[in-house]
């Protein structure tokens, strides 16, 4: 694991709550139950459940939703995610959440947020660049630059960026208030949106005119497309023509054709997949294909608390099951730098980083 562990990696499909650390979830839980808001030991037999359908996951994701429910939990949670990923070498991250309002604590939509920000600025491990650069113009500017020299001293620096996710239970209206929320909020690192939630619930098209609105308005788009099969709307997500996609699970060969022309990078994630039952096993996971073909991806972790994975253990994952040497899965990552949602002073920064490590790799 080490030599996965050691590699600087890129992180883009990675939703906060579903990353939330076992450890926290438990105590979080075990306060609640003592407070009587909830029976600690059926939610521990759900937390502890290894294996888990698609619908077993989301019933988990209700269930954490219950315990991260308060302001000071959100940032803890925030926090100690990124330091997480900074921990095994994660240069860039980028972390979806679903802004969720809860009156009984006075949490809006906003204040939410402004919570995760909170949590992203409380990180103490490394430096953490989350703010966009004003457009080109900067390359390493004022702040450290990657693994910066301080008082003879090195820091570890991770980029984090924002999405907000839009629920695919919610409303048309609901989603618009998330994408101008990110647009109030871009000064401050949200720079695009997701959509996902449930595979099962809602029509895409519901979320059509909040998707347009944030794209003509500069934010970057990622959708969760075919985790169930679904012809019509696979198609229809990908003639939309999102920056990338997520999953890509049940695709048939119109479907493959489609996104292979498009060019359109998807994001992979293994032990997601695996673990929820999308893809029976990893012998027969598209990842193959599309790598072979040489179509833009990235390995991410989906939900790395939950799936009880890490992006070091994915790669050792991918590099087991296809086959892929060190080389191979650096270049995978190296690659990803290209469809990061950031500006282009980030991306050469990242692809100094990777050139750096590049002279290491075959020490
Ligand atoms: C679709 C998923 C997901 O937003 O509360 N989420 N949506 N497919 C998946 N694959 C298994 N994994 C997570 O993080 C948790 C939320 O992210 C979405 C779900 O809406 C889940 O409730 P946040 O930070």
């Amino acid at each position: 694991m080490e030599k996965w562990v050691s590699m600087p990696k890129v992180e883009l499909h990675a939703h906060l709550n579903g990353s939330i650390r076992d450890s926290t979830l438990l105590e979080l839980a075990r306060g609640l139950g003592e407070k009587g808001v909830i029976v600690f030991s059926e939610f521990e037999n759900v937390i502890q459940k290894d294996d888990r359908s698609l619908t077993e996951v989301f019933r988990l994701f209700d269930l954490i939703h219950i315990v991260t429910t308060d302001h000071n939990v959100i940032t803890r949670v925030t926090q100690e995610v990124i330091e997480d990923f900074a921990a095994e070498n994660v240069v860039y991250l980028e972390l979806r959440t679903t802004p969720k309002k809860n009156e009984s604590v006075g949490m809006t939509k906003h204040s939410y947020l402004e919570a995760v920000l909170e949590g992203v600025k409380a990180v103490s491990t490394v430096d953490v660049d989350f703010r966009p650069h004003d457009g080109d113009v900067r390359i390493t500017g004022n702040s450290p630059p990657i693994n910066a020299t301080c008082n003879g001293s090195t820091r570890k620096k991770i980029y984090v960026r924002l999405l907000l996710s839009i629920d695919r239970r919610g409303t048309a209206e609901a989603a618009m208030e998330t994408v101008n929320l990110a647009l109030e909020m871009s000064d401050l690192g949200v720079v695009g949106i997701d959509l996902s939630g449930n595979p099962t619930v809602g029509e895409w098209t519901t979320y059509l005119p909040a998707l347009k609105f944030a794209r003509e308005q500069g934010l970057y788009v990622t959708l969760h497309c075919g985790e169930v099969p679904n012809p019509k709307e696979i198609r229809s997500m990908l003639d939309f023509l999102p920056q990338r996609i997520g999953h890509a699970c049940c695709f048939e060969e119109p479907e493959w054709e489609k996104l292979k022309s498009s060019n359109i990078p998807v994001e992979i994630c293994l032990t997601s997949n695996i673990r929820t039952n999308t893809i029976p096993s990893l012998d027969v996971h598209h990842f193959a294909d599309l790598y072979s073909k040489k179509h833009p991806l990235v390995l991410c972790t989906d939900d790395s608390g939950v799936f009880a994975t890490s992006l070091s253990n994915e790669y050792n994952l991918a590099a087991s099951a296809f086959g892929l040497g060190r080389r191979e899965i650096f270049e995978l990552t190296r690659n990803a730098v290209e469809f990061v949602f950031a500006d282009d002073g980030v991306k050469r920064e990242l692809t100094e980083l990777f050139r750096i490590a590049e002279q290491k790799l075959d020490q």
